[in-house]
């Protein structure tokens, strides 16, 4: 049958009415890929996952939300939607709100957005506000915007944004036919842990699948569900996840409490190892935040919480073709060679 997005997709687990027209782009049905190479690289006795998110239409997991929240936003008749972001949030809403023939406003922290990001939210026609100050800043000027205009706040505290990233929880476990024993993932804003829980607990209760633990990191330099208190200057590499106040700390805590899960810090060596051993053996180039649920899980199997009956899925949260600025740093620059057949045999090294 013809793939139409995630709200024909799972449209009886969603809150919109049943003759609501999606305004898609085709996102989800991303594929979850089995990471042998990887597993062993780790030494991993647990079989490993990746659900590749960055295959969604803007390029990561926000497509699935922002299907959901501008197909509300149509429904109500707004006129215009607004967030604040990193940069990925902000992507899509751009993208979704073209579609829906939609203004986006986006207001964004000035020189910490990777540059696919940018140029998405620029070509897709969103007016771009840049702030002196970091995303904490631009999600508190927003949801002030957002009381005193019609203008709809499209960040993950509007409620239909976590409804539709809640269905990759879904096609994984449809894919594995049933749920995995752990699920890893980056924390920022705290919205996607809390609507994977979601969707495993809603998905639970129709079909009796289990639950898994919930696994989720941040970045040292931005880890305030970590420390137990707010980052007033988050830092790190992993731009998408540089935020001090997460949203849904609350929610997180929750998910984290209720799945028996854990949260844990990585640094931006570990965060960068992990984003190229993922594109090395696997051959998935993710973006740096994406990586940190791979690296936290590198942690994990290093103190050995892992056993050969567990299935352990990390999503991959956005594409690494938006960063390839933090990709190319520090990374060992092409070779060079004259226009001529021998120079370049010679570099090649091969019989
Ligand atoms: C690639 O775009 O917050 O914990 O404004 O882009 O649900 O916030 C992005 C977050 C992980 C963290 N990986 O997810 C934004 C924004 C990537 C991201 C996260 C983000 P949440």
């Amino acid at each position: 049958m013809k793939y139409s997005g995630v709200i024909s997709r799972y449209r009886e687990y969603l809150p919109l009415p049943g003759d609501a027209e999606p305004i898609t782009l085709l996102e989800g049905n991303t594929p979850l890929i089995e990471a042998d190479n990887l597993r062993r690289a780790l030494g991993a006795p647990c079989k490993i996952f990746l659900k590749f998110e960055g295959a969604n239409p803007t390029g990561s997991f926000k497509d699935r939300g922002m299907t959901v929240a501008m197909t509300k936003a149509v429904l109500d008749r707004a006129e215009a939607v607004i967030c604040a972001s990193t940069g990925n949030t902000s992507a899509s809403a751009a993208a979704y709100a073209a579609k829906a023939g939609l203004n986006a406003f986006v207001v964004l922290p000035k020189g910490k957005i990777a540059v696919g990001k940018m140029a998405q939210a620029l070509i897709y026609g969103a007016k771009v506000i840049e702030i002196d100050g970091n995303f904490d800043d631009a999600l508190r000027i927003v949801r002030e915007i957002g009381e005193k205009t019609k203008v709809v706040i499209v960040n993950s505290i509007n409620p239909f944004r976590i409804e539709g990233q809640k269905t990759a929880s879904f096609e994984i476990i449809e894919t594995l036919g049933g749920a995995p024993t752990h699920h890893s993932l980056p924390v920022g804003n705290a919205g996607n842990i809390t609507a994977y829980w979601k969707g495993y607990v809603e998905w639970g209760a129709k079909h009796g699948t289990s639950l898994p633990k919930m696994l989720g990191f941040q970045a040292a330099g931005a880890a305030p569900i970590v420390r137990g208190k707010v980052v007033k200057h988050p830092e790190t590499v992993a731009t998408a996840i540089r935020i001090g106040n997460p949203a849904s700390w609350k929610q997180a805590d929750q998910a984290l409490e209720e799945s028996d899960g854990q949260i844990g810090i990585v640094t931006d060596k570990q965060i960068l190892f992990a984003q190229r051993l993922i594109a090395s053996t696997e051959g998935i180039f993710c973006e740096p935040a994406s990586a940190s649920s791979v690296a936290g899980l590198k942690k994990l199997v290093a103190k050995g919480c892992f056993t050969q009956k567990d299935t352990v899925v990390c999503t991959l949260t956005g594409n690494g073709l938006k960063d390839p600025d933090t990709a190319s740093r520090d990374i060992k620059p092409p070779l060079r060679a004259k226009p001529v057949l021998n120079d370049v045999l010679k570099l090649m090294n091969v019989k």
